[in-house]
């Protein structure tokens, strides 16, 4: 079991199907008439991975609604993931959740930080189980062959049903494959930095910057 709990944060605008999503992860339930989220709500999970590995999360459900829009990014400072879903059936849900993972790619300093040091950045299709009109598909595939194109660098694009569990372990499976990667990833990032402050080379770059 890792040790760490990680931060999963849910984004997305209203009514996409985040707290379905969670809902079904988290108890296998799913309720057809859902009131919307206010603030935010929190659910624990725990991915088992195929190599015995079990990761524990926290998955925090953020409220769509454009009034909470202000509250979000006090949320997923300190993520170690962040799962963007849209509704496969709207395009404008789509481009909000690219918006949203662009932000907060650049909210993390962007490229001027080391990618071991972003969060895990999902962008999620929810409701597959419905029909999409053509526009919306063309729009998906555009997306899915190039998701980093414009939604800023993304770990990976998956594709769910909420109602029908389709694909939601998967992705949380995935996620969790990911975060340990990445945990590893941080430490050698510290112990590549930690070295590089004892050897004195980073104060010796730092004084030939002018910045
Ligand atoms: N057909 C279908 N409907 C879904 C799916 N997921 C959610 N829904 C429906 O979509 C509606 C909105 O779902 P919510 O989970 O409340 O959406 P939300 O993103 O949490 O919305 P906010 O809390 O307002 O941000 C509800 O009526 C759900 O039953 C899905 O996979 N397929
Ligand atoms: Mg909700």
């Amino acid at each position: 079991m890792s040790e760490k709990q990680f931060k999963v944060v849910v984004v997305g605008i209203a009514g996409v199907g985040k707290t379905s999503l969670l809902e079904r992860v988290a108890f296998n339930n799913f309720e057809m008439y859902k009131k919307p989220t206010i603030g935010v709500d929190f659910f624990p999970y725990t991915a088992k991975l195929p190599d015995g590995n079990e990761v524990v999360m926290q998955l925090w459900d953020t409220a769509g609604q454009e009034r909470y829009a202000q509250l979000n990014s006090a949320y997923w400072r300190a993520a170690d993931a962040i799962i963007a879903v849209f509704d496969a059936t709207s395009t404008y849900s789509l481009e909000s959740a690219c918006q949203y993972l662009h932000k907060i790619y650049e909210d993390f300093g962007g490229s001027k930080i080391d990618p071991a040091l972003h969060p895990i950045r999902v962008l999620l299709a929810n409701k597959i189980d419905l029909p999409r009109g053509e526009s919306t598909e063309d729009a998906q595939r555009d997306i899915a062959t190039n998701p980093s194109g414009t939604c800023g660098p993304v770990t990976f694009y998956g594709r769910c049903s909420a109602l029908t569990g389709e694909g939601v372990v998967d992705v949380f499976e995935r996620i969790a494959g990911k975060l340990l990667i990445a945990q590893f990833d941080r430490k050698v990032y510290k112990q590549r930095s930690e070295v590089l402050i004892s050897s004195g080379h980073l104060e010796s770059i730092v004084d030939k910057c002018s910045c």
